[in-house]
């Protein structure tokens, strides 16, 4: 991509590049390299650009631009709509932040199938607990993902604990949104935007801007927004979930999403072992062994079963 710089100066140019910000049904809202934001159209041949999509753009008006191509992707993150089809939310990202707190009660069920969608991308996943302040003593109930908080950390998944409302804060947050491009994903109420808020002390600025630019209301979460780190990262902003559904994705897929199956691969008696019972299975054996969590092979049965009903 050209500096910022040059293509600053290319002003009577017929093309420039720009960033999505936002992006609604045939419009959106780009960053143009010189740090300004305007409207843009999309041409329905084109399909249509995503938040965080590089396109390049033609000047309509003064305000205006219309998509002209949109730039290769690295990735898309995406969901499935109620009848298994997929669903884009982002695209180019470098890391998906799932986000839990003690409440609303989190579900394992969703956290696992973020993580085999976010693995199947090979993209980083990151835990962040919020809330903490509201963790009580008691320690976490035995059947959720706060209980398993460090069987993901021995995957190596980081998990960070932060708090909008106390100790210990968030300051564990900005060295890992440095420089990438990052999604807060989760149920809707565990503190995605409050996070936003709190790392980004000019975030009501931005939002200002691009509500000017949009016609939108400032705060509800109903749209995902990338937002523009002062440390240069680029944090994206999502609607709150109450499921988060997986595409219709192939049994080995899903098996890439749980890591510690990887060892296993190619060592049980099938080729096409869906490790669900079948005899001499290497990630059965595992399990037996303990080197497998119970509970990861329950959850990756679980997700199997609900596949194969899709
Ligand atoms: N106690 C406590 N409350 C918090 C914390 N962070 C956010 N909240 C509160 O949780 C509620 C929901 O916060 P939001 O930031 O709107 O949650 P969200 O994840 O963006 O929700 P959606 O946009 O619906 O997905 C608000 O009332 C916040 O004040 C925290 O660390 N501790
Ligand atoms: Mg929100
Ligand atoms: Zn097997």
């Amino acid at each position: 991509m050209a500096s910022t710089g040059t293509i600053a100066r290319m002003t009577n140019a017929a093309t420039d590049e720009g960033l999505v910000l936002v992006s609604y049904g045939n419009r959106g809202v780009i960053e143009l390299p010189d740090g300004s934001q305007a409207g843009c159209q999309y041409r329905r041949s084109l399909g249509r650009p995503y938040c965080g999509d590089h396109v390049r753009v033609e000047r309509v008006d003064e305000q205006t631009f219309v998509v002209t191509e949109i730039l290769p992707r690295q990735n898309e993150f995406a969901r499935a709509d109620n009848r298994g089809r997929k669903q884009v939310i982002a695209a180019n990202l470098d890391q998906v932040l799932i986000v839990i707190a003690p409440e609303p009660a989190p579900s394992l069920d969703l956290v696992e199938r973020y993580l085999v969608a976010i693995l199947s991308l090979g993209i980083q996943p990151v835990i962040i607990l919020n809330k903490a302040e509201l963790m009580c003593s008691a320690g976490a109930p035995d059947d959720g993902p706060l209980s398993h908080l460090d069987d993901y950390r021995k995957m190596s998944y980081p998990v960070l604990t932060t708090s909008c409302k106390g100790p210990p804060g968030i300051s564990t947050l900005a060295p890992v949104l440095d420089q990438k491009t990052s999604i807060l994903v989760g149920q809707s109420g565990v503190g995605k935007s409050s996070l936003i808020n709190a790392i980004m002390p000019d975030h009501d600025l931005q939002t200002g801007a691009l509500s000017r630019v949009t016609g939108k209301g400032t705060h509800t979460t109903t749209t995902t927004i990338l937002y523009q780190l002062s440390s240069g990262g680029k944090l994206i902003d999502s609607p709150g979930v109450w499921e988060y559904g997986l595409w219709d994705m192939s049994q080995q897929d899903l098996a890439t999403g749980f890591v510690e199956f990887e060892p296993c691969m190619g060592h049980c008696k099938f080729n096409d072992c869906q490790h669900a019972g079948e005899p001499d299975c290497a990630v059965r054996a595992a399990v037996e062994l303990g080197e497998i969590r119970a509970w990861r092979y329950e959850s990756y049965l679980r997700l199997l079963e609900q596949q194969s009903r899709t």
